[in-house]
């Protein structure tokens, strides 16, 4: 291959990574999909004012580098209403059925004013909460990374976050992660210690891998980061992003009995492990058919760094170091 994207450990070539959380730069302008295309069938296709707007966001989040505040945004009447939409919907539903964790340090966000009902929260303001409490921090993307981009930059403690707002004549969809999914669904988790370095972990294995092993830790991803569930004194709750940041599938997946009318049938419970997650096939048009249901989010951590130290080839180990926000390798593993 190209020998810009490849590393030389001790003779061994692996596929390029960051070395320094100044590093992500270089990977936060790899969009997919050049961060603002959108699909014949999305629901903003044929309005010119909302592709400009994309644009517009897009190419802030690509000027964005390492050690600035991420952008300030002014978002219009339009914007603000579609949160309201979309807060007002999510919110009972995750009173009833998100993880203790995910409602306490919401109900800590809402006091300190970073996630408001009546204002699209600031990206830099949800970012310096967290990193007060676990010091990871979100930084602009413009759109969708590849796999395993977007996994490196969890190595260094970074979520990769959009900051547009999805189409208002469909409040309650998104065909593509959009600042609502990431600030409802993904922010509060990890002001989570245990689920901060579950993510972590994920991210630090994924450095150097294999495609296949890049393929199975996405996998793993999906099936916690996204649609985790975990047990909390004997029910079902969820700490997945995509199910509490979709008001549907989040009572489908945790509803002891199925949502009234129900013509679905209910899905299938699993309890969590990586070996097996690692290897599932998943829709991504559908609701689930399977969750993979964790003991306790310690317990999921737990299994996730087996995984990664025993479940994964790698000829090296990789580790953060946190006062230089940098990965230390140490070679021949
Ligand atoms: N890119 N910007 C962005 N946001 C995501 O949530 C995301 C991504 N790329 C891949 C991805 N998620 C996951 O589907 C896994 O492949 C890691
Ligand atoms: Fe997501």
């Amino acid at each position: 291959g190209n020998s810009a994207n490849v590393l030389v450990l001790d003779q061994k070539l692996v596929p390029w990574f960051p070395l320094h959380v100044s590093e992500l730069d270089a990977i936060a302008t790899r969009t997919l999909d050049a961060g603002a295309e959108l699909k014949s069938d999305h629901p903003g296709f044929h309005d010119a004012t909302y592709r400009q707007r994309r644009q517009m966001i897009a190419s802030l989040a690509n000027q964005h580098k390492h050690g600035s505040l991420p952008p300030l945004l002014e978002y219009t009447e339009e914007e603000i209403a579609t949160w309201r939409t979309v807060y007002d919907n999510l919110e009972p539903m995750t009173n009833k059925f998100a993880c203790r964790q995910y409602l306490d340090i919401v109900a800590e966000m809402r006091s300190e004013g970073v996630v408001t009902r009546d204002r699209i929260p600031q990206q830099r303001d949800v970012s310096a909460f967290l990193e007060e409490k676990t010091g990871f921090t979100v930084r602009p993307v413009a759109g969708l990374l590849s796999s395993r981009d977007f996994l490196n930059g969890l190595a260094f403690r970074t979520f990769f976050s959009t900051q547009y707002m999805r189409h208002h004549s469909l409040p309650l969809y998104t065909p593509e992660p959009d600042l609502c999914h990431e600030i409802i669904g993904h922010a509060p988790m990890f002001a989570d210690p245990d689920f901060a370095d579950f993510s972590q972990a994920i991210g630090l294995a994924s450095l150097g891998a294999s495609e296949e092993d890049v393929k199975r830790l996405a996998t793993c991803y999906w099936f916690s980061v996204e649609f985790g569930l975990c047990r909390e004194e004997g029910e079902v709750k969820a700490y997945g992003a995509g199910l509490l940041s979709s008001f549907g599938e989040l009572e489908y997946a945790c509803s002891p009995t199925r949502p009234a009318g129900g013509k679905l049938e209910a899905p299938a419970i699993e309890a969590w492990d990586p070996w097996v997650a690692a290897h599932r096939s998943y829709p991504i048009t559908e609701y689930q058919p399977t969750y993979f249901c964790a003991e306790s989010l310690q317990e999921a951590k737990e299994r996730m760094r087996d995984f990664c130290e025993q479940g994964l080839k790698r000829p090296f180990h990789a580790r953060f170091h946190e006062l230089s926000q940098s990965v230390w390798v140490d070679r021949n593993v």
